[in-house]
C-alpha cells in the first residue's frame, strides 16, 4: 500500500472526517491521528495540514497541523485573514453598536475588517462611508441588488480567507451569490430562519473563490464574536483612530471616557473622531467592566 505525503487546507469537517484541498487541486478525505485528541487539539476548518494519503483510496490521516495565524471560536475557523462586516443602509437600518462590536472583535482577533455598506441602491451610504473610512478601515458602499462595487469587494478577497459577518437580512447571502459563480445560497428572511435552525447540525465550510486563490466562509445568522476575556485597558488600542491621541492624555491610565485632560475626548470635540465610534467605545468599555464583576 503506497502512502503519499500531501499538504493542504481543511475546507470542511463533518463527523470526524476532514476534507483537505491540496495544491494539486484534489480533495482528500482524512481523519485526524489519535495523538491530536490525546493532546486536546482539534483540527479546524482553515488549518493548513500535512497528511499521509493512501494512493489507492485517496483517504488518509492528518499527521501535522501547521502553526496557526489565529483561530476564532464562533465560527470555529483558523487562519482567518479578513472579516467582511456587512450592514445595510436601510431595511434593516444600521445598528452601529452592533457593527462596532464586530469591528472590535475583528481587531481583537488581529484581523483587518472590511466594512461593507450594502443596499446603497435604496439609500445613499455616504454618512456611514465617512464614519468608517475616516476611522481607517477599508470601506465599500455596494449593492448586491445592482452589483455596484461588488467587483471592488471581490478584488479585496483574493488571496485571503474571509469570514462574512453581520445581522440577518443585511444581504450577506445575496453578496456571496454575486461573488461566487457556483453559489446558490438561499436569500430572504424566511429561508434564513430555516438555515439557522439547520445550522445547529451543520458545519462551517470554506467556499473557494472563482479565481481559485482565496476562500470565503458562509456562516448563516452569525453576528458576534466573543470578547469575553478582553481587558478594558486594551480596548482603546483596538480603535485605530484613537491611536494618534492616546499618548497625549493627562493620565497614563486614562479611560478616554470622562477624564478632563483626555486627548481622545479633545479630538472628539473638534470632530476628528466620530461621535458614534466613541459612543460604541464607551458602551463596550462599560460592558467589559460589568462582565468583570461576575
Ligand atoms: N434593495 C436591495 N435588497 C437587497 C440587497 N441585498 C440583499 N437584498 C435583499 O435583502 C433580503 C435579505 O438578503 P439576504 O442575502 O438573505 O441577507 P442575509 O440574511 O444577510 O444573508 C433579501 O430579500 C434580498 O433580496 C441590495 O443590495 N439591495
Ligand atoms: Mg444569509
Ligand atoms: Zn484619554
Amino acid at each position: 500500500m503506497a502512502t503519499i505525503e500531501i499538504e493542504g487546507r481543511i475546507t470542511k469537517g463533518v463527523g470526524g472526517f476532514y476534507y483537505i484541498a491540496s495544491s494539486d487541486g484534489k480533495i482528500y478525505e482524512c481523519r485526524a491521528r489519535g495523538r491530536f485528541r490525546r493532546d486536546g487539539i482539534t483540527p479546524l476548518v482553515g488549518d493548513i495540514v500535512r497528511c499521509g494519503i493512501d494512493s489507492a483510496s485517496n483517504t488518509g490521516l492528518i499527521s501535522e497541523i501547521l502553526p496557526r495565524m489565529n483561530s476564532l471560536i464562533r465560527p470555529p475557523v483558523a487562519n482567518v485573514s479578513r472579516i467582511a462586516i456587512v450592514f445595510s443602509v436601510v431595511n434593516p437600518k444600521p445598528n452601529l453598536f452592533t457593527v462596532d462590536k464586530l469591528v472590535t472583535s475583528a481587531m481583537y482577533a488581529g484581523v483587518k475588517p472590511i466594512i461593507c455598506i450594502n443596499k446603497t441602491d435604496l439609500s445613499d451610504g455616504a454618512e456611514y462611508y465617512d464614519i468608517y473610512s475616516r476611522a481607517g478601515f477599508d470601506t465599500i458602499c455596494l449593492s448586491a441588488e445592482t452589483g455596484e462595487n461588488v467587483d471592488m469587494l471581490n478584488d479585496m478577497l483574493i488571496g485571503e480567507l474571509t469570514v462574512f459577518a453581520g445581522n440577518s437580512g443585511v444581504g450577506k447571502s445575496s453578496l456571496l451569490n454575486r461573488i461566487l459563480r457556483h453559489a446558490e445560497l438561499k436569500t430572504g428572511e424566511v429561508s434564513d430562519r430555516v438555515e439557522r435552525g439547520r445550522h445547529t447540525t451543520r458545519h462551517s465550510e470554506l467556499m473557494p473563490l472563482d479565481c481559485g486563490d482565496g476562500y470565503i466562509i458562509d456562516t448563516p445568522g452569525f453576528s458576534s464574536f466573543s470578547v469575553a476575556d478582553m481587558d478594558e485597558k486594551q480596548l482603546c488600542e483596538l480603535f485605530p483612530e484613537f491611536q494618534p491621541y492616546i499618548n497625549d492624555c493627562g493620565f497614563t491610565n486614562c479611560s478616554h471616557t470622562v477624564e478632563k485632560d483626555c486627548a481622545v475626548l479633545r479630538a472628539l470635540s473638534v470632530g476628528k473622531i466620530c461621535k458614534s465610534r466613541h459612543e460604541s467605545y464607551k458602551a463596550q468599555y462599560k460592558e467589559i467592566l460589568e462582565n468583570k464583576q461576575y
